[in-house]
């Protein structure tokens, strides 16, 4: 794919703090062990990628302004752009030795996502995706799934942990869902998540009380891999509210449908 130099600044940016990452990881399996646990690494590891990140990303638009996990937001000179970064998506997996964990970084323009990495760098994938220029992995064109009919189709959601408001209303959803496809997956990364959604791994996605930057790029990378991304409730604008919803055009409507309990 010949991406904009935007872009290019985003993969570049994301291999480096996967690097960082990948290194710290293979620390983490090994403090498994220690009664301490990996605690207190995994922040410091985290730290630094949105470090890595952020020295990238504005040593090369210093007017652009900023959302990260770890630094929060900050405005820029330039008020129509900001950098949506999420270091490291899927810590939870990345503290217990997981290798399911991504870097995720989207660039917004005038209120709307117009590049979108998410990175993976346990397993090398890169996804990558632009306005109107298709979504990508490792420079191979992605689609979404081409699956009609429910029974045959895999959904992936995130479920609230440590008592999180939101697990009755993820509780209900499943239990309307489970019955009538072939399965749910929760592998603990919303950004994987999206990406797989594109890849046609999965068949659709939700999740309730995630971030912006869990979702940016991945709700981009859906798009532009022909799929449709919505609120769940209707009317909400998914990134203001932390709750989305995304399939491939087939079932998307009844998917929607069932999520929303009408
Ligand atoms: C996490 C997600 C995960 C979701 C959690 C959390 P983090 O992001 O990607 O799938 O269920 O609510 O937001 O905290 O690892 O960056």
């Amino acid at each position: 794919m010949q991406g904009s130099a935007n872009l290019n600044l985003m993969i570049k940016a994301a291999r480096k703090a996967g690097r960082s990452l990948v290194k710290d990881f293979r620390e983490v399996e090994n403090l498994q062990v220690s009664s301490k646990g990996p605690g207190d690494f995994v922040s410091k590891a985290d730290r630094e990628a949105e470090r890595i990140i952020k020295e990238e990303l504005l040593g090369g638009r210093p007017t652009y302004g900023w959302l990260g996990e770890e630094t929060g937001g900050a405005d820029g000179e330039d008020p129509t752009r900001r950098w949506i970064v999420d270091p490291l998506d899927g810590t939870t997996n990345f503290l217990h030795g997981l290798p399911h964990w991504a870097v995720s970084i989207a660039l917004q323009h005038k209120g709307e996502i117009v590049a979108g990495v998410v990175y993976d760098p346990a397993k090398d994938e890169m996804f990558v995706a632009e306005k109107g220029a298709g979504a990508w992995l490792n420079d191979m064109r992605i689609r979404v799934s081409g699956r009609r009919h429910m029974i045959e189709a895999i959904f992936a959601t995130g479920v609230p942990f440590g008592g999180r408001g939101t697990l009755p209303a993820t509780l209900q959803d499943l239990a309307r869902l489970m019955p009538v496809c072939a399965g749910v997956r929760r592998w603990g990364s919303a950004a994987l998540d999206l990406a797989y959604v594109a890849a046609g791994r999965y068949d659709g996605y939700w999740e309730r009380g995630i971030n912006a930057w869990d979702m940016a790029a991945g709700m981009l990378l859906v798009r532009e891999a022909g799929g449709f991304v919505s609120a769940i409730r209707e009317g909400d604008d998914p990134l203001e509210k932390g709750a989305v919803i995304v399939g491939n055009g087939e079932l998307f409507e009844g998917f929607r449908k069932i999520i929303r309990g009408e």
